[in-house]
């Protein structure tokens, strides 16, 4: 398959065309997508009370391939009742990702237990009574509750005091597979773990980092502000060890000129190895300060810790810089001057800085080098973590998270009289090694596939088989329900926010509220997710205190909780529909959310690239085709692969290896191996490192993980190839 020279153009719209015509024509996807309710795919955000495909300045059209594609998933009929007798599990087993998405809709609840090998449908009665009765023989701390970040904030709120008041702080939610080293990182350096910019800002912004994400496929709208700051004059430095297409140019598909021209997007683009982006974003720092393009006054003034950071930058080796980010020092010369000519610079990254065993010091990493310029609290410039799920920010803010942020924890007992447990929860990966060790008995997981999504995939279906009860509220089906059975496991078809019978709400990236209408269900069978989740409250718990889960069916009840004791969410009591910016959270002065009002800046040592001398490092990452684990198509337009069994690998290194270009072979990490895996050449990868589709990949992935915040090294495994012999 030839590779595109640009990203998005016409291949985006025609792609488009083509979707809408399958789910039943242009102008019934049309209809769909301009519906008052929060796109489903991205953080980015738009959609809403202004309408479908518009984003919070009133920009209008407002569309993606992804945004399409998950409306057309969701647009697609039911599963018919008679394929659960046709197909046993062991057949579903040989399903792929994207056979299993493209079967449709769930729309009747299933059991499975381990005398059968099929799933069998049951009523919604049969499948609550089987939840409740297991949760009430269980201890409240022998069960987890994980949330994915497509659920609207009222579930997640409702979810967490469900199990709260159960008796449990076992929960937890995708982002501790995802952006929690963002979260955990910038809390400790200026007192906030969400942006701290809003959309305006970036617009106007004259530098951006873009580091270690891939938004040309991932947040496809982010690439219309990059091509606009760009044509202003401002710059973008894009840090990958892949060449993305996307990200070097891209074709805006509502610009008529960037759709004819395209736009080029990086100004510059710097390709580290995998895991040196700590080395190369000190040694960019150091290059500042050499180069006396410091603020010294900010640093002084509204920063801590900088005197021993200088003296510990001063006395870096460039050798070690340049060894452990695997870029030479004139590179980083020329990324510290364009920084040095900024007047607003934003930084912002994805998962290529998260998903390492150092990514809670990387994200400090980019926290110094935006502080040492005095690039935060000030309009135009600051910092942007690029988020994944379209409300996974939310699901953090309402409390879906073990520990609860203090203020919520009090204002819950005192506005309340609640009484919260205050034993410590798990994470998420520390939930499925307690299930493995014979710990917990249920699992709840509202949306997402924990099975799909964990490292170490052998693992994960272990640990969930000695569980004896997994409940999946989901809208389509995926492997978790076919691998990540435990002794029964429920499957539970919920709606998707555009048929929600009420209106639900949704926090974007830049901490913008969407209120979604929801709209008519599609189908006969799905329950809404609040509906289940208060009902099982109700029937588990009855009412506590004030807290009956009857009122709490209706989300503007929920919204008025979240109001009261979220902090910045006030403006959620006046029941209205006002859209709004979370108080609290942009930083337009320097002035920081600390407890003294100043930043702190975080010296870490330069880890070592992993991998002994003759392996390859490997990145799991996404292809342009999927949304995690779903995978909506096999190609990989972008990168040019028409299959996901591929194992991505420069030409240097297939000749090192003695490998010709698409050779089977064999891929072996400390945990797991996967072949026959075609070795193909990619010259646009940095030597030494190598790319393979999550999550096919997760076999390979060890549980590695950040110690500060427990986010597996997803993008770091060390790995060996051979030639595959059967
Ligand atoms: N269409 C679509 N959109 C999505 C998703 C999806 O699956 N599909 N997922 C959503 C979610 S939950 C998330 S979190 C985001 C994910 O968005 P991204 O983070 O963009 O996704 P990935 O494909 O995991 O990783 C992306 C990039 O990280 C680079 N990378 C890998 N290792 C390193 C490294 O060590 N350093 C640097 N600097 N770069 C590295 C890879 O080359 C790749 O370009 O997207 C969200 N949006
Ligand atoms: N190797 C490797 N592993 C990774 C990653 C990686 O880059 N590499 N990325 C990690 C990241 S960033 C993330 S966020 C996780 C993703 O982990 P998850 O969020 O757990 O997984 P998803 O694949 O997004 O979940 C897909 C399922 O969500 C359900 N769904 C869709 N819409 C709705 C809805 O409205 N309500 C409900 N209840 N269900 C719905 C569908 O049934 C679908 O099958 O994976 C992580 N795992
Ligand atoms: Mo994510």
């Amino acid at each position: 398959m030839r590779r595109p020279r640009s990203g998005g153009g016409w291949p985006a719209i025609r792609y488009v065309l083509r979707q809408a015509q399958r789910s039943g024509g242009l102008w019934r996807m049309y209809k769909a997508l301009r519906t008052r309710n929060a796109c489903k795919t991205c953080a980015l955000g738009m959609g809403g009370q202004r309408g479908g495909m518009v984003n919070e300045r009133g920009s209008f059209p407002e569309v993606c391939k992804k945004s399409v594609q998950a409306m057309a998933a969701d647009m697609q009929g039911a599963i018919r009742p008679e394929f659960w007798s046709t197909y046993s599990l062991a057949q579903l087993a040989h399903f792929s990702p994207r056979q299993l998405e493209s079967l449709g809709r769930l729309a009747q609840p299933l059991l499975h237990d381990r005398s059968s090998d099929y799933y069998r449908p049951v009523s919604w009665e049969e499948a609550i009574d089987l939840l409740v009765s297991t949760l009430r023989a269980a201890a409240p701390d022998s069960t987890f509750w994980y949330v994915s970040g497509r659920s609207s904030n009222e579930a997640g709120f409702v979810l967490h005091l469900l199990a709260r008041l159960y008796g449990t702080n076992n929960v937890n939610n995708c982002s501790y597979y995802c952006h929690q080293a963002s979260g955990v990182g910038l809390t400790r350096a200026i007192g906030t773990g969400t942006a701290t910019i809003a959309l305006e800002d970036l617009e106007s912004a004259d530098l951006v980092f873009l580091i270690g994400g891939n938004p040309a496929s991932n947040h496809p709208r982010l690439m219309t502000t990059l091509a606009r700051i760009r044509r202003r004059g401002g710059h973008v430095v894009v840090i990958n060890p892949v060449r993305e297409v996307g990200l070097i140019r891209f074709r805006v598909p509502s610009n008529l000129r960037s759709l004819l021209f395209a736009d080029r997007i990086a100004s510059v683009y710097v390709q580290p190895d995998i895991g040196g982006d700590l080395a190369l974003l000190t040694g960019i720092a150091k290059r500042i300060v050499e180069l006396g393009a410091h603020d010294a006054k900010f640093l002084s003034g509204h920063c801590h810790q900088s005197q021993p950071w200088l003296e510990w930058l001063a006395k870096l080796p460039w050798e070690e810089i340049e060894r452990k980010s695997g870029v030479d020092r004139s590179t980083i010369d020329q990324v510290a001057r364009l920084y040095a000519d900024s007047k607003r610079t934003v930084f912002s990254w994805t998962m290529g800085i998260t998903h390492h065993a150092h990514g809670v010091a990387n994200v400090q990493a980019i926290a110094n080098l935006a502080l040492a310029r005095g690039m935060v609290g000030k309009p135009g410039a600051g910092l942007l973590p690029i988020r994944g799920h379209s409300n996974v920010q939310g699901i953090g803010s309402v409390g879906v998270t073990p520990q609860l942020k203090q203020a919520v924890f009090e204002r819950l007992e005192s506005h309340y009289g609640l009484k919260l447990p205050t034993q410590p929860g798990l994470d998420t990966l520390a939930c499925l090694e307690a299930a493995a060790a014979g710990r917990l008995q249920v699992g709840i997981c509202l949306g997402g596939n924990l099975f799909g999504a964990s490292p170490d995939a052998r693992f994960a279906a272990e640990a969930l088989a000695r569980l004896e009860l997994v409940a999946y509220l989901n809208t389509t089906l995926n492997t978790g329900h076919v691998r990540g059975l435990a002794k029964r496991t429920l499957v539970l078809p919920v709606l998707p926010r555009d048929e929600e019978p009420q209106p639900t709400t949704q926090e974007s990236m830049f901490n913008f509220v969407r209120y979604s209408d929801g709209g008519p269900a599609r189908l006969a069978g799905p329950r809404s997710e609040l509906e289940v989740l208060t009902e099982v409250a109700d029937r588990l718990l009855g009412p506590i205190g004030p807290v009956d889960w009857k009122d709490l069916r209706d989300t503007t009840r929920v919204r008025q909780m979240i109001g009261r004791v979220v902090p910045g969410f006030e403006a959620m009591q006046e029941g209205s529909k006002r859209e709004f910016t979370i108080g609290g959270r942009l930083l337009r002065e320097p002035r920081f959310p600390t407890a003294d009002g100043r930043a702190v800046l975080h010296i870490h040592e330069l880890p070592d690239l992993v991998g002994e001398p003759g392996q390859l490092r490997l990145m799991t990452v996404r292809s342009e085709g999927q949304f995690n684990t779903v995978v909506y198509e096999e190609e990989d337009w972008y990168r040019g692969q028409e299959r996901r069994d591929v194992i991505l690998i420069h030409p240097e290194d297939l000749q090192r290896l003695g490998l010709s270009d698409g050779q089977p072979v064999r891929v072996s990490s400390q945990v797991g191996s996967l072949g026959p895996v075609l070795a193909r050449s990619f010259p646009d990868i940095k030597p030494g490192n190598a790319l393979m589709y999550y999550p096919e990949a997760n076999v390979l992935v060890p549980r590695r993980y950040d110690p500060e915040s427990k986010t597996p090294a997803f993008k770091s495994v060390a790995i060996s190839l051979v030639p595959w012999s059967g």
